[in-house]
């Protein structure tokens, strides 16, 4: 009698065992969650800025069978691209598309590429940014505590402002310009006789509408998206910088990836670089229609070739020491 209830218990162990055993098995055989990881950016999300984030998104996710999702945080929610820059260098944040325009802060390098007139056309910068130059400088962030993925894009920048069209470099003298957080752009728009007046692009909006600066300069993709023409009234295709743009990576996330996943994150990039230009593009086309349904007087008439003059004794100024070789380099990509 005895022994045959010893005999009950031990089955009824043996099931209660086996049973755990095989909901552990069950649970193994899940996917896991994917990891999530975050894209920093200061634009609205529908823009070139979401476009890009968008792709990077979708490819990332087939590459990696699910194993990664990105998510947007846009408009600025973390700060301007200098605080975005600083939290993806400390792993606050796992990535950010960001332009070039506080980079130069920490890549010192990249400011090369904010000289303005440097590029004839987006066909010149697309190039140059894809090939052995940009490169080179995209293999330096690390040394800078940032891993970088791709250059994509914003665009050529263009100055509105509230007081009159831009034709000539004397039309910008002591204009309060909003700029970026970059010594080439202030040292340019100083050089035009400007009140450069630098600022992150969060505040820009709310500035311009309590009148707190006669005008900002950007490129048409970012004016659509952020609905510059309701606080600007002239808007001149001054083209005067461009604007490139980076996908960048904290490094704290890049230590954990496998090779493999690295590679599907440069893939990804290259898919969201792609993206973003196809919206730059798209922009470029219907902005002028747009903006100036919405009330915007734009001027098509720019003596770029004063422009030019009136900036290049200052390239020196703008960047100490830069190595007259390279803009020569990068002007021959044309
Ligand atoms: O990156 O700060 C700027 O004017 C930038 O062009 C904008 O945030 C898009």
């Amino acid at each position: 009698m005895q022994q045959e209830a010893h005999r009950l218990v031990v089955v009824a162990v043996c099931a209660v065992v086996s049973a755990i055993g095989l909901a552990a098995s069950a649970a193994l055989a899940q996917p896991a969650e994917p990891r999530v990881v975050r894209v920093a950016y200061a634009v609205a999300q529908n823009s070139h800025y979401g476009a890009g984030v968008d792709a990077f998104g979708r490819e990332l996710a087939e590459l990696t069978n699910g194993r990664f999702k990105v998510e947007h945080v846009p408009a600025g929610k973390l700060g301007g691209e200098l605080e975005i820059l600083n939290k993806v260098k400390s792993g606050e944040v796992e990535m950010g598309n960001t332009s070039t325009g506080p980079l130069g802060n920490i890549v010192p390098e990249a400011k090369l590429f904010d000289l303005p007139f440097l590029f004839s056309d987006y066909a010149h910068a697309r190039r140059t940014l894809d090939g052995p130059i940009g490169r080179s400088i995209l293999e330096l962030f690390p040394k800078y505590g940032l891993i970088g993925l791709a250059w994509s894009e914003n665009g050529f920048r263009h100055v509105t402002n509230n007081k009159r069209p831009i034709s000539y470099p004397s039309d910008l003298a002591n204009l309060k310009l909003r700029t970026m957080e970059n010594s080439v752009h202030m040292e340019a728009m100083r050089s035009l006789k400007a009140n450069p007046t630098p600022m992150a692009f969060p505040k820009l909006f709310d500035a311009l509408k309590a009148g707190e600066l006669d005008g900002q300069e950007n490129p048409l993709p970012v004016i659509l998206a952020s609905k510059f023409s309701e606080t600007q009234k002239y808007l001149s295709l001054t083209q005067h910088f461009y604007s490139p743009c980076v996908l960048v990576v904290s490094p704290k996330l890049w230590a954990t990836l496998s090779e493999q996943d690295r590679y599907a994150f440069k893939t990804a990039a290259k898919a969201s670089v792609r993206a973003q230009r196809e919206r730059v593009n798209a922009d470029e086309f219907a902005a002028l229609t747009a903006l100036r349904a919405s009330g915007m007087k734009i001027n098509t008439f720019v003596d770029s070739n004063a422009f030019r003059a009136a900036l290049r004794p200052a390239y020196e100024r703008m960047l100490p020491g830069v190595n007259p070789k390279i803009i020569d380099e990068i002007r021959q990509q044309k």
